[in-house]
């Protein structure tokens, strides 16, 4: 009820509505609206009541909730039922827990703060609150467990081109990195649960730093790490960015899963990468090699060359890649 009650204030930003007709509307008491105004105003909206006139939104909290996401999307599923969390643990780890319980492909997890936020092989990923975009994608489709890898070229073609649209240029350091100004900006983390020729469901993790200032990256990963606000130096709409984001993921997403292409979010990768075209370090367990970038294959595989002119696919997951002399 608080939330249909909000989606009518925010249809009438214009003028008031009052108490009567959102009665009529919704078929609860007055007194039961003026309970729910006051839960809503606690959330962090500010409501202007004037006697016999009724209730106007004056103004919105920045909060990734469903009600201040909703304006910005046009999904037809993906991202269609959010869970918000003041503070979670991680999505990614809740998404899991909660997958008995989730009914709706495309449920979104988004936390404002993560307190233990997970990177690959039990690394922990800085979601400090209300500056970032911390979420998780949680899918349940009819693919190989082998297939499941190219999720995550989807999700960072979906992120890259949901920046251009807010015109900011990033790039894709394959495998699961968005990089701006060779600073890492957004880590994509992909788990699945599956038997051996069919997935359960699919965890797509994306976590974005948006308004994170310079000073307040830890020591540990300054160096590496910066946010959409210290490259634009704006402020940007966390609530416009996800909304982007979740469009173009279905979009891609649909286009894998419906029509078998992957294609065209690899093109999106491949023409936004970070590493195509350069020298890296290839860091496997035993070594680090230098070699060069070539190209990604239809299968989301790195194609390197090596000094002796050897060449190489790289699957993700097996090592890490480097620059030469920086991140990347
Ligand atoms: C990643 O791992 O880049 C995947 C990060 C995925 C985070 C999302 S947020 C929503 C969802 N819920 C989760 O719990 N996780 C996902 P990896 O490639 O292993 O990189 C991890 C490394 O990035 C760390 O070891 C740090 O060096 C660095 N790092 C940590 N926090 C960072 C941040 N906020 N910005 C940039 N770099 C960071």
């Amino acid at each position: 009820m608080k939330q249909e009650i909000l989606k009518l204030l925010k249809e009438n930003t214009t003028g008031f509505i009052s108490g009567q007709d959102i009665s009529d509307k919704l078929g609860v008491s007055r007194t039961a609206i003026w309970k729910y105004i006051n839960q809503i105003k606690e959330d962090g909206y500010e409501i202007e009541s004037v006697s016999k006139k009724g209730y106007k939104i004056i103004s919105s909290p920045d909060l990734l909730t469903y009600e201040e996401i909703e304006p910005y999307l046009n999904t037809t599923f993906i991202g269609r039922n959010i869970l918000h969390f003041d503070s979670i643990d991680s999505t990614n780890s809740r998404a899991k827990q909660m997958s008995d319980s989730i009914e709706a492909d495309g449920t979104v997890l988004i936390g404002e703060e993560q307190t233990n936020g997970r990177g690959r092989l039990g690394r922990s990923w800085v979601s400090p609150k209300y500056k970032g975009v911390w979420m998780s994608v949680f899918l349940r489709p009819d693919l190989n467990p082998m297939e499941a890898v190219k999720l995550t070229q989807i999700a960072a073609a979906a992120v890259v081109e949901a920046a251009k649209e807010l015109k900011i240029t990033t790039l894709v350091k394959w495998p699961n990195d968005i990089v701006v100004n060779h600073k890492k900006i957004c880590g994509i983390l992909t788990e699945m649960s599956a038997e051996l020729t069919r997935i359960n469901y699919v965890v797509v993790g994306i976590g974005i730093n948006v308004n994170i200032d310079e000073l307040d990256f830890p020591e540990d990963i300054k160096e590496i790490a910066t946010s959409l606000k210290v490259e634009t130096k704006c402020s940007v709409n966390r609530q416009e960015l996800v909304g982007r984001i979740l469009n173009n993921f279905e979009r891609l997403y649909l286009k894998f899963i419906e029509e078998n292409d992957i294609k065209i979010s690899l093109d999106i990768c491949r023409a936004n990468s970070a590493l195509i075209g350069n020298d890296i370090i290839v860091i496997k367990k035993e070594e680090n090699v230098t070699a060069r970038a070539l190209d990604i294959d239809e299968e989301g595989r790195l194609l390197v060359q090596y000094k002796d002119g050897r060449q190489e696919f790289i699957i993700s997951g097996e090592v890490s890649i480097r620059g030469k002399g920086s991140y990347i």
